[in-house]
């Protein structure tokens, strides 16, 4: 009986295999993608998503997105007692991590921003990571934009 449950379990194994086989190499996913609408008169604000990545690590090495002049990563730290940001680079990811960006920690900052943005909205961001073998992926975000204060 033992044999003959493992041999109905391989078709099950087969399937799951050949599905992993199909994308070869990393794969991304995000969730809650958002954009704070700016203070009035504003044309700066913040923004944050959670990614995630399944098959390999990654470097998230930027983002753009058609409502900002410039996408910039921050991190915070303190100094001199108090928190501050700053621009990073990158943002590693290793193989089945998720990396947060949001209020209070790494986050993403919108300059110049290019229209009028008003909660309720949806922004497209276009993020770019670096594999391993060092070939490039693209992961297309459409992120809520929030009012102040939610
Ligand atoms: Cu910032």
């Amino acid at each position: 009986m033992k044999r003959l449950s493992a041999l109905l379990l391989a078709p099950a194994l087969i399937a799951a295999c050949s599905q992993s086989a199909e994308t070869d190499g990393p794969v991304l996913s995000y969730e809650d993608a958002f954009v704070m609408a700016p203070i009035a008169g504003r044309d700066v604000t913040m923004g944050g998503i959670e990614i995630s990545v399944e098959g390999g690590n990654v470097t998230l090495t930027g983002a753009i997105s058609d409502i900002a002049g410039t996408v910039e990563m921050h991190t915070m730290e303190m100094n001199d007692g108090s928190m501050q940001m700053r621009p990073v680079e990158s943002f590693e990811i290793a193989d089945g991590e998720t990396l947060t960006l949001e209020r209070g920690g790494n986050h993403l900052m919108f300059f110049s921003l290019v229209e009028d943005l008003s909660a309720g909205e949806v922004a497209n961001i276009s993020f770019s990571f670096e594999t391993e073998t060092g070939e490039t992926l693209t992961l297309e975000a459409e992120a809520e934009v929030r009012a102040q204060g939610e």
